[in-house]
């Protein structure tokens, strides 16, 4: 075994050259892992003993893709085109070992090796896509040649990780070695194609399925067609698609140019600044520097949730859905049996989509078990409170878990913008109450709010953040306020809007402007949708607000056919001449003139006082890090990645451009535009929160 340097080993197994990758946490191709590849095959390509070399990486994973930390630098060491051309222009065979996951550059450059051998637990993958980007190591053009253009499309659009035994299926590996054996098999493979004689594939020159394809533009046409909404505001999907299509119509060399063109105008933009962003942001909201990574965890094995209404009985199935077990308790049958009901329902619906097995489904719902008494909560190790947003509800029952639940166990609650800290004083363990705010449909969306109470121990936060990663979701801890980090950031854009519309604008301008801008939809259509009376008592309604009158008229959203907008028996939306009048009537009830407003206006007016109210939860310290209030607008209210999020995008368009118009706005219309410290401060300093 010979050093190449310090991630790379060369040894030989007989004339089987053996090259290890070692460069922790993913071997990603870094400039030193770079030139331990160039310098490595060299030395085995000129070694007169060796007949075949092996590719293979310690540590958990293949070589998961390019350095994703080293884009917009200045490029150092060996070019990965030079690594490539160095491997697949070997005379001698060149097989790749994967295990863990080849994505990215990884797979480009097993894609080079003229044969790969892997481990059924591998998976490989172009998930470029998700990074604002596209495989520009040559992805683009050798994948379809293997999987074909359709295959290559999907892979290449969805970013998806696809699993050993399709891999061999599909042609992407020539052979699946047991687990655990990869070396010894990939060695074995090795002397297998040289006893055979088997020629050195190079996947460049396989054209069968790229010409098959050659005239048939229609595959592209209806990919774009079936995919248009998916793809809507992002600029990655259409440019990986366009480099299939070179693919197919381009010969080999030209493909590349072509791929290369179009990944620097991605590389240099600022969509995949973003992603790239919002890749690590990710990563680094599971860090909280006062709570290490050694930080003692409770063992959750046994969870119990309290509510089978849409939040209980989808956070339930979370916990199914790994294996836990979950005794779900409401306080009438018929609420317990429709709870249940919907979470069959909802576990049908994803096998009818093939997304599980019914036996899978029979599995989960006998992990779920329903019960009238709280009693049968005593030896969960986690409670979650999914009953009604009301702080003596919730009192209630936590005075009553205190009395019933095992000391150790987590009492949480689904609150989503009630004190944590006054729920927590109805116990005498207020250091293992915690919030952990589901978003709906919570088996759906990624983001867990985990609220960190005044009182609540470091055991705990640590184990909701390991329970939150156990069960799939994107988790950011946040402190107790007002709606927390979410629901307090979107009452300043909620506000506006409302008072925007008051002023001239309609209902469906608003939704336009944040549509357009990259919202899945406005706040309008989004009232719509989840119903305006929530919360709405007709009882008490004077047709103080447009949503009283609207309600009064029963215009409760979707559900009713009408609301802001009108609705066709498809649920689409239209404009509604009836809202129009309404708001007509409204104002001048109320002496107010409308006025034309800027779709400008209207975006700056819903956004900057959002960026704004970020600042002063940074600077109340409810939020560790600007990035957390990224990924929680990302993940749980529809905020486009492809602008990494509230605070990210003010770091992009200037927090002085942002403090400006607060100020205008702060002249013109008061107190509630008034800029955070933090907001004047960094823009005076010429600061990004990015700096914080
Ligand atoms: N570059 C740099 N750092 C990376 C990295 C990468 N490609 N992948 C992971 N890390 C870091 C990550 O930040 C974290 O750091 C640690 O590794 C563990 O990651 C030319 C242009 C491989 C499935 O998109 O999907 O190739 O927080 O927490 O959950 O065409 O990481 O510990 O300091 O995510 O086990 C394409 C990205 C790149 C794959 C492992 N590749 N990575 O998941 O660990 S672009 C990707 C992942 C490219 C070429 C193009 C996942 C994983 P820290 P982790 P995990």
């Amino acid at each position: 075994m010979s050093a190449i340097n310090d991630v790379t080993d060369l040894a030989n197994d007989g004339e089987i050259a053996i090259l290890t990758l070692n460069s922790p946490p993913v071997n990603a191709l870094s400039a030193p892992v770079r030139d331990g590849l160039a310098d490595g095959f060299k030395k085995a390509i000129a070694d007169a003993n060796t007949k075949a070399i092996v590719l293979i990486c310690d540590g958990k994973t293949f070589i998961a893709g390019a350095d994703i930390s080293e884009f917009g630098k200045a490029p150092k060491g060996a070019s990965l085109f030079d690594v490539q051309n160095g491997i697949e222009n070997s005379p001698k065979p060149v097989i790749a070992a994967i295990h863990g996951t080849a994505l990215g550059g990884g797979l480009e450059v097993a894609l080079t090796c003229h044969y790969r051998v892997a481990v059924p637990s591998a998976r490989c993958g172009l998930p470029e896509v998700n990074l604002g980007l596209l495989p520009g190591a040559g992805g683009t053009q050798r994948l379809p040649r293997i999987v074909g253009p359709q295959k290559a499309l999907e892979m290449v659009t969805s970013g998806q990780h696809v699993p050993g035994k399709q891999c061999l299926e599909m042609g992407l590996v020539d052979e699946l070695a047991p687990e655990g054996k990869l070396r010894e098999s990939a060695i074995a493979f090795a002397r297998k194609v040289l006893a055979e004689k088997r020629p050195l594939k190079k996947v460049r020159d396989s054209n069968e399925k790229v010409e098959a394809a050659r005239g048939h533009a229609e595959i592209f046409a209806n990919f774009r067609k079936e995919n248009a909404r998916k793809f809507r505001g992002f600029l990655a999907p259409e440019y990986n698609i366009r480099c299939i299509e070179a693919a197919v119509n381009e010969p080999f060399e030209q493909g590349l140019k072509t791929e290369r063109k179009l990944f620097l105008e991605l590389v240099t933009g600022s969509q995949s600044a973003a992603q790239r962003y919002v890749f690590f942001a990710e990563r680094q909201a599971w860090k909280i520097p006062d709570v290490p990574d050694d930080t003692p965890t409770i063992p959750v094995n046994k969870v119990g949730v309290i509510g089978a209404g849409t939040m209980g009985g989808g956070i339930a199935m979370n916990f199914a859905n790994v294996g836990l077990p979950v005794a779900i308790v409401e306080t009438k049958q018929d609420a317990l049996d429709r709870g249940l009901s919907v979470i069959r329902k909802n576990y049908e619906n994803t096998a009818k989509r093939g997304r599980l097995t019914m036996d899978d489904v029979e599995k989960r719902m006998a992990l779920i078990k329903g019960s009238l008494a709280l009693e049968d909560l005593a030896d969960s190790d986690l409670v979650i409170e999914a009953v009604f947003e009301n702080m003596d509800v919730k009192k209630d029952v936590f005075g009553k878990l205190d009395k019933i639940v095992k000391q150790g166990a987590i009492l949480a609650t689904n609150s989503s913008a009630l004190n944590i800290d006054e729920i927590a004083t109805a116990t005498k363990r207020p250091e293992v109450v915690i919030g952990l705010h589901f978003f709906s449909p919570a088996n759906v969306m990624r983001l867990l709010e985990v609220v960190r109470a005044d009182k609540t121990s470091k055991p705990v936060i640590a184990t909701s953040m390991q329970i939150a990663k156990k069960i799939g979701k994107i988790a950011a801890l946040v402190g107790v306020t007002p709606g927390f980090v979410g629901n307090r950031i979107l009452a300043q854009r909620q506000r506006e809007a409302q008072k925007l519309v008051l002023e001239g604008a309609t209902p469906w301008a608003v939704d336009k402007v944040l549509y357009d801008f990259g919202f899945p939809m406005g706040p309008f259509a989004m009232s719509d949708l989840a119903g305006l009376d929530i919360g709405w008592i007709k009882e008490k309604s004077k047709g103080e607000t447009i949503r009283d009158v609207l309600c009064e008229m029963d215009r409760r959203g979707q559900k009713t056919g009408a609301g802001y907008y009108d609705y066709d028996e498809n649920r689409n939306a239209k404009p509604s001449p009836v809202t129009e009048k309404i708001l007509a009537d409204f104002r001048a009830k109320k002496g107010i003139n409308a006025r034309t407003i800027s779709d400008e206006e209207i975006l700056e007016r819903c956004i900057y006082p959002m960026i704004n109210e970020g600042a002063k939860i940074l600077e109340e310290k409810k939020a560790i890090r600007a990035s957390d209030i990224d990924i929680v607008w990302i993940n749980g209210y529809g905020w486009p990645v492809y602008r990494g999020g509230p605070m990210f995008w003010a770091d992009t368009i200037g927090l002085d451009k942002v403090l400006a118009a607060m100020k205008t706005f702060e002249a013109k219309m008061g107190e509630a535009f008034k800029p955070a410290a933090l907001l004047e401060k960094l823009a005076a300093e010429g600061k990004r929160f990015g700096d914080l």
